[in-house]
């Protein structure tokens, strides 16, 4: 295919290769945590609701439902009165999100309403003027880094209550000085950002859509080249910019912008060769689409334990990580749902980390029963089906020089034969290997079956 001329691409190689990147490659599970003043309606106020099929509560301000009342946009922009979250500690948080076992998380500094939780130099929309007061975005990167879990910052560009925030492309002389007034903000924040919080080891960029930011490519090119100077070995994704055709997170010759994949939210790739050999993570919410606090979860299917470890396996045998939401209440509680949920995936992966952390894609042929991860000469299979003559088959490509020969179950250690077997209708194709279960194993989740690769016999 012809390639164009591009101006605008990426500003670093694809799958680097420096320590910080190979970090973010053995993530595994990470936290997302979208915190503002959203979480004092936690979807509700008053009448007005962001409830319906796309219920977002932290866009409350915007789908307000059909009860709302006029000034509503200026109740929400007055609701930082209210914020002071009693029950806030950082601690508490950082210790729950390392019992379940992420090695990342990411803050939202700002969401789309420009509330800012840290105190800007930019902006009286922030922290400082709420009763609260103190540095949030400090006590979180501190408390997490203390416990061992690398922070990243998200970053909303919209900001809806900015009157130099532009959606369309500016026009006339004077919305063009507005808008050069918004980027010039935009990129004072995150400078600042950068220099109070030096330990945090990327951005996660959102909100970055609109046709006035699609349009300052030359802008956001030279703001990351600044961003990465400033901070070498920052980790950006794709979210950031666009290249000078528009073109959102792969560039016109499809190369990827920035440091990994960053469009897979709320959903995951079928394949994956669909990835393209490319780093990502998949950003997950517990209800359908709320990512602020939601008070009432009732009537909404919220994903179970045994959904997001499904989800967490099939990230991690695509080379991705998955990343799971809480949406803390206004007083700095998680969700009681969330609380469980955070207990449940800890005690799995107390058992069946290692099948996590660290691991690749197996190169193995798609299993029904769950999914491969690869270490080295380890290979994992996280069985979510469990079958019914016990029997594990394990299908290997005929010319593979690496077989499973012995195995495993994480559980309880307990070894496992392994018998070749001819069994199957594409042997032109693929061999297979027999692993018996124990006839009275019964496993309440997913559980993981752990092999030494080896030369076939
Ligand atoms: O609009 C936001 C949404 O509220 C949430 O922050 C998610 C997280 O990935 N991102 C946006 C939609 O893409």
């Amino acid at each position: 295919t012809e390639q164009k001329e591009i101006k605008y691409g990426p500003l670093v190689a694809a799958n680097r290769t420096d320590e910080n990147m190979e970090a973010f490659r053995n993530y595994g599970l990470g936290q997302f945590i979208h915190w503002g003043v959203y979480a004092i309606p936690g979807n509700e106020w008053e009448g007005v609701s962001a409830r319906g099929g796309a219920a977002a509560s932290e866009w409350i301000r915007s789908w307000r439902g059909p009860n709302a009342p006029n000034d509503w946009t200026s109740i929400y922009d007055n609701l930082y009165k209210q914020f002071n979250p009693k029950s806030f500690d950082a601690k508490r948080w950082a210790k729950q999100a390392k019992d379940m076992g992420a090695k990342y998380m990411i803050f939202t500094t700002k969401h789309h309403d420009g509330f800012a939780l840290w105190p800007t130099k930019y902006t009286d929309y922030n922290i400082t003027k709420s009763p609260y007061k103190k540095d949030i975005v400090k006590e979180v990167v501190d408390a997490y880094t203390a416990e061992g879990i690398d922070v990243y910052l998200y970053f909303s560009v919209l900001e809806w209550n900015n009157p130099d925030y532009f959606y369309k492309a500016p026009q006339t002389t004077e919305e063009k000085e507005k808008y050069n007034q918004f980027l010039q903000y935009t990129r004072n924040q995150l400078l600042e950002l950068l220099d109070n919080y030096p330990q945090i080891k990327g951005f996660w960029f959102d909100g970055t859509w609109d046709q006035a930011w699609i349009q300052a490519y030359e802008f956001t090119y030279n703001l990351e080249k600044e961003l990465r100077a400033k901070h070498p070995g920052l980790i950006i994704g794709s979210r950031f910019r666009n290249d000078e055709y528009g073109k959102r997170h792969f560039d016109s010759n499809g190369r990827l912008l920035g440091d990994y994949e960053q469009g897979w939210e709320r959903k995951m790739p079928q394949d994956f060769e669909w990835l393209d050999g490319n780093d990502w993570d998949a950003v997950m919410t517990i209800p359908p689409n709320g990512w602020g606090y939601m008070k009432d979860w009732s009537g909404l299917y919220t994903k179970t334990t045994d959904d997001l470890l499904d989800m967490l396996m099939h990230s991690v045998s695509m080379n991705g990580n998955f990343v799971l939401n809480f949406g803390p209440d206004g007083q700095g509680n998680m969700h009681p749902g969330e609380d469980v949920l955070a207990k449940e995936i800890g005690e799995w992966m107390q058992v069946n980390g290692e099948a996590v952390y660290g691991v690749r894609h197996a190169g193995l042929p798609t299993s029904k029963l769950g999914y491969y991860t690869k270490k080295d000469q380890t290979l994992y299979l996280t069985v979510f089906n469990k079958p019914v003559n016990n029997i594990v088959r394990i299908a290997v490509p005929k010319k593979a020089e690496e077989v499973p020969v012995t195995a495993q179950l994480l559980v309880n250690k307990k070894a496992l034969e392994v018998k070749h077997s001819d069994i199957g209708l594409d042997l032109d194709k693929n061999t297979y290997y027999d692993i018996q279960l124990p006839a009275d194993f019964k496993s309440e989740r997913a559980f993981v079956i752990k092999m030494q690769l080896g030369a076939p016999k």
